[in-house]
């Protein structure tokens, strides 16, 4: 046993160390990003208590040792792999749901909540937390955090960030900060919560969190519109938009996704069908059948070959189900699914899908788009069937995928609209951020962790050589 599990075994236990030699030792070498190779750490240690996370950053400093936090492990850019080996610091069985209070509208939980779980538990007391990422039934809401998460209700509700009003950090060392507030507004302090938020988990560990909640809508409709290609549903996207409709989803998947779920998916797709728009509205019950129908018959003026409506729970779930087959459906095809999630602004979302196009058809990889529209976040899924671990295949999808960010910035995007950069795309950071902007904020990371023990690799990329200090 190495020498760095045997002291945390010492200090927390042999039931909180996963050591070598363990048959769950490499998971943790491992998340769902795209990358052939995995990462086993020296040890991972499963923490069930603040004080046990900050215990593991202190010796990780004393002894000079890498760690890695992690939740769920269910990021798709390799923000949780443990890159220089060390310790993964596990935050899974932080499972507490502290409080959940419906006078102040407010809940604080450990970071290991899954997402879902958390919902069910805020809705059974007519309150709702809106952020849903797709992997809501098993990613946990510190993970949510520390990625800033998306999902499709952040169209109307926003994204995780919004829903944090503070944190309990552990920090390198061992020093444990609370920030933030439990009221609804405050501007004491410079925002703190916000700079932990989307750090990856390179900052300091969340070990709890207060989160703002909301009241739960009565009632929700869902409907489905299906175009014959994505310019026509991106125009109907524009007008559904322009003409006042305040959704709290709006999806879009192309051609390429649809054929992905085509023979799953309990609804049968028209044969011409080239787009998927998916619209989710919430609001009054009385409402709920009316609006639907205006934006099923406003659907049909914009030239859609077939609506699908539904408002009972059940009905909506099949709707929802040809989206959400989508990932897992593509995955499930082809040995390698690049899955990257621009965002660009909401106007350019048409010509970005035209560049795509334009990407598939010179570099012959297939792409499948889909995701959300409202927010001009798409998912561009790079397909290959070819080994994944050849270097040249690699290098060729990656390549690809550089074209794709290229544009996006070009159109005034952003590499990543809700995953995160984690491993695989902080080498192209430099596409969107200065040298300039870039060192500031390794200045930063350094502010909380000097020694650069925490979660190191990821995020910022090595400095150009060009860089003026
Ligand atoms: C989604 O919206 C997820 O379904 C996953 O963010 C996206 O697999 C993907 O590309
Ligand atoms: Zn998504």
């Amino acid at each position: 046993m190495t020498d760095i599990a045997v002291v945390l075994e010492r200090e927390l236990g042999s039931a909180a160390v996963i050591g070598p030699g363990h048959e769950r030792l490499d998971d943790y070498g491992r998340d769902e990003s795209p990358l052939p190779e995995f990462f086993p750490p020296a040890c991972a240690v499963l923490v069930e208590s603040t004080e046990q996370a900050a215990a593991v950053l202190r010796i990780c400093l004393e002894r000079k040792v890498p760690v890695t936090p992690r939740g769920a492990g269910s990021g798709m850019c390799g923000g949780a792999l443990p890159v220089d080996r060390g310790v993964v610091l596990s935050t899974e069985r932080m499972q507490r749901i502290k409080q959940i209070d419906a006078g102040d509208l407010v809940a604080v939980v450990e970071p290991g909540v899954v997402t879902g779980r958390l919902q069910e538990a805020v809705e059974a007391e007519r309150m709702f937390y809106p952020p849903d990422p797709a992997s809501l039934e098993f990613c946990s809401i510190g993970g949510n955090a520390s990625t800033n998460a998306g999902g499709p209700r952040a169209f109307k509700y926003g994204v995780t960030r919004e829903y944090i009003l503070g944190l309990e950090v552990a920090l390198m060392g061992g020093e444990v900060l609370r920030c933030g507030r439990r009221t609804s507004k405050g501007v004491t302090s410079y925002d703190l919560v916000a700079g932990f938020v989307g750090t990856e988990g390179t900052f300091g560990v969340i070990t709890e969190l207060t989160l703002k909640l909301v009241p739960l809508p009565m009632a929700a409709a869902a409907v489905l519109g299906v175009f014959a290609d994505v310019a026509t549903a991106g125009a109907a996207i524009s007008a559904l938009l322009r003409g006042g409709l305040r959704p709290r989803v709006l999806e879009l998947a192309d051609r390429a996704s649809i054929a992905a779920i085509r023979d799953k998916s309990r609804y049968r797709f028209p044969a011409n069908a080239g787009a998927i728009v998916l619209l989710e509205v919430d609001g009054e019950p009385e409402a709920m059948p009316m609006m639907m129908e205006k934006i099923g018959l406003r659907c049909d003026e914009l030239g859609a070959l077939d609506v699908l409506g539904a408002t009972e729970p059940a009905e909506r779930a099949a709707v929802w189900e040809a989206r959400r087959l989508i990932s897992s459906s593509l995955k499930a095809a082809y040995r390698i699914k690049l899955n990257e999630d621009i965002c660009v602004p909401r106007g350019r979302i048409v010509e970005m899908l035209a560049r795509v196009d334009r990407v598939a058809a010179e570099t012959g990889i297939p792409c499948a788009v889909f995701g959300h529209a409202g927010d001009g976040n798409l998912h561009v899924n790079l397909l290959s069937n070819d080994d994944p671990a050849d270097p040249a295949v690699r290098t060729r999808m990656w390549a690809a995928a550089e074209q794709v960010f290229v544009h996006t910035i070009a159109l005034g995007g952003t590499l990543s609209g809700e995953h995160g950069i984690g491993l695989t795309k902080r080498d192209y950071m430099h596409l969107e951020q200065s040298e300039q902007l870039l060192e500031w904020q390794r200045r930063w990371k350094l502010m909380w962790d000097p020694q650069n023990l925490l979660n190191p690799g990821k995020k910022l990329p090595a400095r150009r050589a060009s860089c003026s200090e």
